[in-house]
C-alpha cells in the first residue's frame, strides 16, 4: 500500500491505533485467503482491493469530497443506494466486521449487544476507520433495537439521518416506506445540494440492478457442482461490493465470471459437502465461519444473508414517468428483503427452502451474531421447515473473536459427519 499517513491525518484518524489495525489485517487475509489453491486469475483485482483497502478507494472519496462531492455512510440493505447515486453522492457500506474495534465500542455502549454495532461504533469512537471518517452523513434504520439506539450516540460523532423502517409487510407499510424514501431523497438533496431528478434516479436504478445482476451471476455459478470458486472469495466479493466503485466493480466481477465460464466446463467433483450459510451478515473482515468450514471437507454455496443473496436478489423496476413512480418502485424492491426485524417473515423460510434446492446443498448452517435476538428467535422456524424437507441445520451463534473457534470447527465436523 501507498504513503497515506497524510490524508489519514487529514481526515482526524488515530495514526496510531490504525497502524495496529493496519499491521493485523494482511496476516489475517494472507492466511484465510492467499493460501487457498487453484483461485481464479480475476480474484487478484479483489486482492488488490483488500491490498487497498484503507489507501487507494479512501483516496478516490477524498478526491470526490475535494470537488464538493459528500460521502454517505450506511449499515443496512434497506437503505436505497440508488438515491444516494442519483444524488452523485458515494455511498460506503460501514458494518464492521474486526474484533479490533469491539474494545472502543464498548466504552460507549453495553458489552451484551451485538458485535456488529459495538464494532461499527468502536470505528467511530476511535477514529480507526478511514471510510468512516470520510463521511459526511450516516444513513441508519430502525431495523433493530440496538442499531436504533446506538444512532443515539453516533449522533455525537456524525451527523445521522435515520430511516423509520416499518417491520410488517402491509399495503400502509409500503406507503409509509416510500414516505421514508421521500424524506431520505429530500435530506440527502439538502447535504449534496443536488436534485435527485426522474432522469438521475433511473440512471442510479441501471447501475445498482447491474451490479445485483453480475452478483447473480456469480451465484449462479456456484450452483455447479463443484462451485468453480470457494465461498470465501464469494463472500469477500460480496463484503467489497458495498463500498467499491459500482462501475469497476461490475466490470471486474463481470470479467471474472467469463472466467468462471470456461472452469466449470472441466469441473471435477471432489465430494466436498455443498452448505448455505442464512442468518446474520458478515461484515469485511469477518471470515471466521467461511474458513473453518473450507479448512474441512465442505464448501460454502450460498449465503442467504445481507452479505449474500438478500443484498442483489429482485432488481428495482426501471419503468416510470414521475419520482413518486420511482419512488414505489424503490420501496417495492427494498420493503421485500427478508430481514429477521421483520413479522411475521415467513418469506424468508421460503428462500431458505427455495434456495436449498437451487444450489442443491447438503446442509444449512443458521449463523447468529451473539445477542441479535430477531435472528435467534426465528431459528426454530428455521429449523422445523427444513427438518419438514429433510435438510440437515445446525445452529451457530458466536462473534468476531476467535477463542471459539476450535469449538466451531469441532461442532462443524461433527455435523459434516452426519451429513
Ligand atoms: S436487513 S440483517 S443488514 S438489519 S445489527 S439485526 S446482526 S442485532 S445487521 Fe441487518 Fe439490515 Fe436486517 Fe440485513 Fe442483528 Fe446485529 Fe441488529 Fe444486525
Amino acid at each position: 500500500m501507498g504513503d497515506y499517513r497524510q490524508l489519514w491525518t487529514d481526515l482526524g484518524v488515530d495514526l496510531e491505533k490504525h497502524d495496529k489495525l493496519c499491521a493485523v489485517l494482511p496476516e489475517l487475509y494472507g492466511d484465510t485467503y492467499l493460501t487457498q489453491e487453484n483461485r481464479p486469475e480475476g480474484m487478484n483485482y479483489f486482492n488488490f482491493v483488500v491490498a487497498e483497502v484503507h489507501g487507494l478507494r479512501i483516496q478516490e472519496l477524498d478526491e470526490h469530497r475535494r470537488k464538493g462531492g459528500k460521502v454517505i455512510g450506511t449499515f443496512c440493505v434497506f437503505v436505497p443506494d440508488e438515491v444516494i447515486l442519483a444524488a452523485n453522492a458515494i455511498g460506503v457500506g460501514l458494518c464492521a466486521g474486526s474484533q479490533f474495534w469491539i474494545e472502543d465500542g464498548e466504552k460507549v455502549l453495553p458489552r451484551n449487544m451485538c458485535p456488529l454495532i459495538k464494532a461499527f461504533m468502536g470505528a467511530k469512537v476511535g477514529g480507526t476507520c478511514p471510510y468512516f471518517q470520510s463521511c459526511d452523513m450516516i444513513i441508519g434504520e430502525t431495523t433493530c433495537d440496538g442499531k436504533k439506539k446506538a444512532w443515539e450516540v453516533l449522533e455525537d460523532y456524525v451527523p445521522v439521518h435515520v430511516m423509520d423502517l416499518p417491520q410488517m409487510k402491509r399495503a400502509k407499510d409500503y406507503t409509509a416506506w416510500s414516505s421514508e424514501i421521500k424524506d431520505v431523497i429530500a435530506k440527502v438533496e439538502e447535504l449534496t445540494g443536488n436534485k435527485v431528478t426522474v432522469d438521475s434516479l433511473k440512471e442510479a436504478i441501471r447501475t445498482a440492478n447491474a451490479k445485483r445482476r453480475a452478483l447473480k451471476r456469480l451465484y449462479d455459478l456456484r450452483k455447479y457442482k463443484p462451485s468453480p470458486i470457494s465461498g470465501l472469495d464469494c463472500l469477500l466479493i460480496s463484503q467489497i461490493a458495498f463500498y467499491d466503485d459500482p462501475h469497476r466493480f461490475v466490470e471486474k466481477l463481470n470479467e471474472l465470471c467469463d472466467e468462471l465460464d470456461e472452469r466449470v466446463k472441466n469441473l471435477k467433483d471432489q465430494g466436498k459437502k455443498r452448505l448455505m450459510i442464512t442468518g446474520t451478515p458478515m461484515a469485511l473482515p469477518n471470515w471466521k465461519l467461511h474458513s473453518i468450514i473450507e479448512g474441512l471437507n465442505a464448501q460454502v454455496v450460498v449465503e442467504e444473508t445481507c452479505t449474500g443473496t438478500r443484498y442483489f436478489e429482485n432488481e428495482v423496476s426501471e419503468e416510470g414517468e414521475t419520482i413518486d413512480d420511482l419512488i414505489k418502485n424503490l420501496a417495492d424492491r427494498y420493503l421485500n428483503i427478508n430481514c429477521a426485524c421483520f413479522t411475521p417473515n415467513t418469506g424468508r423460510i421460503d428462500d431458505i427452502i427455495k434456495y436449498s434446492k437451487e444450489y442443491d446443498v447438503d446442509g444449512v448452517i443458521d449463523f447468529n451474531l451473539s445477542f441479535c435476538h430477531t435472528y435467534a428467535v426465528e431459528h426454530k422456524a428455521v429449523e422445523k421447515a427444513l427438518k419438514e424437507k429433510d435438510i440437515p441445520v445446525m445452529h451457530i451463534e458466536t462473534d468476531y473473536s476467535t477463542e471459539d473457534a476450535g469449538q466451531i470447527k469441532t461442532r462443524v465436523e461433527a455435523f459434516l459427519e452426519m451429513i
